[in-house]
C-alpha cells in the first residue's frame, strides 16, 4: 500500500524539478539553495529542501526553516547509505507540500551520488526530472592548482575530485574572493578538464549568478547518459575518516544580559583554538538563538562571517548556540578545543556556560543501499 502510494506520488514528480546539490564542506551549497529558493519563490514556485548530514541537530535545517522554507532532513548518514529515508522524505514533501522545485543538499563529504542515488531513483521512477549540481570553493580550487591547499590530504582531495567528476553542472563559487584574471584562468582550466560539463563561475551571494545557475537546470534534468563513477571506496572512506564531526548545543547565561556578545567571543575563541593548533577547518557552522531571532555564524578554510554581521545593542540574558563543526582532526581533539573555548568564555566574561550531549565522531565506512553502475 505504502509502495503504491510512493509510486503514485513520485510519478507526480514529473511536474517538478529535483536538484541534487553536492560539493565539499563549506563550498556554498546552503547559501546557493537559500538564494535560489528566494528567487524561485518570488517567481511563484513552491520550493522544498531536503538536508543531509552524518550527524543530527543540523544548523542547515534550522537555518533554512528560519527562512520559511519547507525543509526535511536525512540524518545519521549520507543519502546513499540512507536511501530509504531520502525516498521517504521526498514522498512526504511531495504529498504534503506539492513543491514545484525540490533541492536535496547532500553532506559535503559524500560522493558517488550518480550510482547510489540518481540511478536508483531513476530506475524506480523513470519520469523523474533530476539534475546534479556540484559546488566548489573557487579560492580553494585555485590553491589546489597552485599546490598550496595544505588543507586537503590526498584522500580528501580524492573525494573533492570525485564530486566534481560526477556533476552535471559545476558551480565554481566564491569567485568574489578572486581577482578577475584568476577567475578567467580558473574557468579556462576547468573547461579544459571537464569539457562536457557546464561550468558556472560566480558567487552564490550575487543574484545574477543564481539566475545563471537556475536557467541551466531544466535542460540538465533530462540527461540520461550519466556514468557511474569509477571509484575506490577504500580511498573515499579513508578521506571521510580523516574528518572530525562535532555537534552540540551550548547555552550561555549572563545576568548582565550580554549573552550575545559572549556567544560571539565563544565562537571566535573556538576558531582561534582551531587555528592555533593548525587544525584545518572544513566548515564550522553556529546558529545562535537569541530569542529575538537566529544569527548564523560560519567559518571555512576560506571564509568567515565578520563580527559586524552581529546585531549590536540587543541584550539577552541567555542564548543557545547550535554548533556543527567539521574539521580535519580526530573528533576528541575537536571536542577538547570546543571545551577549552567554553571554559575560556566562562572565565573571561563571568557567564555561565553549559552544553547538552556532545556528539563527536568520524564518519564510518560508506555502505550505500544501492549501487548501480
Ligand atoms: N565570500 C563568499 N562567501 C560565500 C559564498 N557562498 C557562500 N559563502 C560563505 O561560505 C560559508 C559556507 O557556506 P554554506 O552555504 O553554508 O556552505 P555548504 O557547507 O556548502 O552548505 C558561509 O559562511 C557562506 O556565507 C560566496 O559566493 N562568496
Ligand atoms: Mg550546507
Amino acid at each position: 500500500m505504502r509502495q503504491a502510494l510512493c509510486t503514485l506520488i513520485l510519478h507526480r514528480a514529473v511536474s517538478m524539478d529535483i536538484i541534487l546539490v553536492n560539493g565539499f564542506l563549506g563550498s556554498g551549497k546552503t547559501t546557493g539553495i537559500a538564494r535560489a529558493s528566494q528567487q524561485l519563490q518570488d517567481a511563484g514556485h513552491r520550493v522544498a529542501v531536503v538536508t543531509n548530514d552524518q550527524g543530527t541537530d543540523l544548523v542547515d535545517t534550522n537555518y533554512l526553516r528560519s527562512l520559511g522554507l519547507e525543509t526535511q532532513e536525512v540524518t545519521g548518514a549520507c543519502f546513499c547509505c540512507h536511501f530509504a529515508e531520502l525516498e521517504s522524505r521526498l514522498v512526504d514533501l511531495i504529498e504534503s507540500f506539492r513543491p514545484t522545485v525540490l533541492f536535496a543538499e547532500s553532506v559535503g563529504s559524500c560522493t558517488d551520488l550518480v550510482a547510489t542515488v540518481v540511478k536508483p531513483l531513476l530506475q524506480k521512477y523513470p519520469a523523474m526530472r533530476l539534475s546534479v549540481s556540484v559546488f566548489a570553493d573557487a579560492s580553494l580550487v585555485l590553491k589546489i592548482f597552485q599546490g598550496q591547499a595544505s588543507f586537503l590530504t590526498d584522500h580528501i582531495r580524492y573525494i573533492f575530485q570525485k564530486q566534481l567528476e560526477e556533476a552535471d553542472l559545476i558551480f565554481l563559487n566564491k569567485a568574489d574572493l578572486l581577482e578577475a584574471e584568476q577567475t578567467a584562468e580558473l574557468t579556462d582550466q576547468f573547461k579544459a578538464i571537464y569539457p562536457s560539463k557546464h561550468v558556472h563561475v560566480g558567487s552564490a551571494l550575487e543574484d545574477q549568478a543564481i539566475v545563471n545557475w537556475l536557467d541551466r537546470l531544466p535542460e540538465l534534468s533530462h540527461l540520461t547518459n550519466r556514468e557511474a563513477l569509477d571509484i575506490d571506496y577504500d580511498k573515499y572512506a579513508a578521506g571521510e575518516a580523516e574528518l572530525g564531526w562535532l555537534n552540540v548545543l551550548v547555552s550561555i547565561e549572563d545576568p548582565e544580559e550580554k549573552a550575545i556578545q559572549a556567544a560571539q567571543e565563544f565562537i571566535a575563541a573556538f576558531r582561534h583554538n582551531l587555528l592555533k593548533h593548525q587544525l584545518q577547518i572544513g566548515h564550522v557552522k553556529c546558529l545562535i538563538d537569541t530569542h529575538q531571532g537566529l544569527i548564523k555564524i560560519n567559518f571555512t578554510s576560506s571564509t568567515q562571517n565578520q563580527s559586524s554581521d552581529f546585531p549590536t545593542g540587543i541584550s539577552a540574558r541567555n542564548v543557545k548556540i547550535l554548533v556543527n563543526a567539521r574539521v580535519l582532526c580526530p573528533p576528541d581533539q575537536l571536542q577538547d578545543q570546543l571545551m577549552d573555548a567554553m571554559d575560556w568564555v566562562e572565565d573571561e566574561h563571568r557567564v555561565t556556560v553549559s552544553s547538552g550531549p556532545v556528539t563527536a565522531f568520524s564518519p564510518s565506512y560508506p555502505s550505500p543501499t544501492y549501487r548501480l553502475s
